[in-house]
Formats: C-alpha cells, structure tokens, sequence
C-alpha cells in the first residue's frame, strides 16, 4: 500500500494546492512571498478542501535562475513549521539536500523534486526519513530548458527516465511505496511533447507508481487557448480532469475549489454512489 493511503487522505484524486514562496513566481506574480502571505493562501486552499500544500522557495519556471540555500531556507522553513502542525500532509518542493533535511526536521512529509534527487545527497536524507517523494522529468535546466527540447520519442524517453530514477531510489534505500513519479509538464517540451505526455499518460500507470500531473495554469494552456496566465483556471481544470481519466492520481494546482469540484463530479460517475434516484 502506498503511504498516501496511510496519511488518511480521502479517496483519490487528491489536489495538492501550491503554495509559491517566491517573489518571481510566474502564476501568481510573487503576491505569496512572506510567511504571513504564504499561511493566509494555505488557510484558504485548506477551505477549498486542498489533500495536500505543496510549500516552494525557489522559482522553477522557465529561465529562472536558481536562489540561494540561505534564502530558500528563510523562505520555506518557517512556513512548513507552522503548517505541519495542521492537520494536513505538507510537500515541500525543492531539489537541495539541505533543504529537504530542513524541511522533513520541520515536519514535511512529501518532498516534490523536480530534479528527481538527482543532488548528490539527497538519496540518503529521503531515504533515512519516512517522506514520499516526487521524482519529476526535466530536460536540461530551468534556466535554458525551453530554448530547444528535443526527443525522438518523448513518451518512452520520460518513461525510461523515471523508471531509471525509481530504480536508483529503491537501491538507495527508499522503498518503493513511497515513491511518486511526473512526467514533468513544461519542463524542457514543446508543446507538441506536453500534449504527447498527456494524451499517453495512462502509458505511465503501468510503472505501478502514483502518478502526479502539474498542469495548473501553464504556458502550453496559454498557447492552446490564448489565454494570459490570469486567465486560465478552466483550461487547468480541463487538463487536470483528462489527467485524471488517464491516471493521475495526485493533481497539483493553483485552483483548488475548481479542481475539487471537477473530481466530485468525475467521482460520481465512475463511483455511481451520487445517482439518487
Ligand atoms: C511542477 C512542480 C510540476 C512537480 C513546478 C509551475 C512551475 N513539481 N513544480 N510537477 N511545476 N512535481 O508550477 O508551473 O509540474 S513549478
């Protein structure tokens, strides 16, 4: 059984709601750059009925540079101390060593990498804790990942990549049934290759790992429908709600309320338990 059962969470999918502690995030225009800013957003995706707060210091969207270990501590670690005490699993996004042993010490039980613990270290810190982890796809690096991706076939070559990275995680030392895999939407693809991704993502139930999709508000949303980052809670939903027919098991979103209210209704028709009469 997965540890996602384990910390109660209610019947999948579940919402993972984002939480960017960064002054230069692309969707949310920094506005939850400081701790209290950061715990009034939680207060709310806790009301919208969030499963999940996924805590991030560092910008990872395209061509953002990297921050400092002493920033993304200062950032995030405050956060995730307060939040751990609520009665909600706390993810923590980040590809530093350090800050995942800082983040699971202040009470994180999910680490969200999308460099898939790829850092020399941070292997043996997830695996001495009793975290989940995340392993995300990403060609190149933030900073020039969409410059020119390039696959020959992007589906195999994501898979084969994650299946590398859960075998590397399991010979570290982290048992399987903590593991979560991502094809990693908008990291170093086209378009083309997102929808590629997306439309095969039911290819990646076969690797028996929870499935996570981060689609929310993205810029292959933008260019599908021409809308500007502001404007694109229901093309996120639309996209959420195929992933989750092909999947996902664990949806990672800015709208909250939106995506639970598209699950509630994609529930009732695979569960048929709301049809009264
Ligand atoms: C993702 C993420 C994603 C996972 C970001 C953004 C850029 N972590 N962190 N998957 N995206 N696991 O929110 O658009 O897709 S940051």
């Amino acid at each position: 059984m997965n540890q996602l059962q384990q910390l109660k969470l209610t019947d999948g999918p579940y919402v993972m709601g984002i939480i960017n502690v960064t002054p230069d995030s692309f969707s949310d225009h920094g506005l939850y750059a400081t701790t209290d800013k950061a715990l009034e957003l939680a207060e709310r995706l806790i009301q919208e009925g969030a499963d999940i707060l996924d805590i991030g210091g560092e910008s990872t969207r395209p061509g953002s540079l990297g921050v400092s270990l002493e920033e993304e501590l200062r950032r995030v670690i405050p956060v995730v101390e307060i939040l751990s005490q609520k009665n909600i699993p706390i993810s923590v996004d980040t590809s530093k060593p350090e800050v995942m042993q800082a983040a699971i010490s202040a009470g994180a039980s999910i680490i969200n990498d999308v460099n898939a613990l790829q850092a020399p270290g941070a292997i043996e810190i997830v695996a001495k804790s009793k975290a989940i982890i995340c392993l995300m796809h990403m060609q190149g690096k933030p900073r020039s990942m969409q410059e020119s991706p390039h696959y020959v076939d992007v589906v195999s070559e994501v898979k084969s990549f994650l299946q590398h990275r859960i075998d590397i995680a399991v010979s570290g030392g982290i048992p399987y049934h903590r593991l979560i895999i991502d094809p990693g939407f908008g990291f170093g693809k086209t378009l083309k290759h997102n929808l590629e991704l997306l439309r095969n993502l039911d290819q990646f139930v076969q690797m028996n790992v929870p499935i996570l999709a981060g689609l929310s508000r993205k810029s292959m949303l933008g260019a599908i429908t021409g809308n500007d980052v502001d404007n694109r809670v229901h093309a996120s939903v639309a996209a959420a709600l195929f992933a989750v027919t092909k999947g996902a098991k664990i949806l990672r979103v800015h709208d909250v309320k939106a995506t639970k209210d598209a699950i509630m209704v994609h529930n009732a028709l695979i569960t048929r338990n709301n049809e009264g009469n």
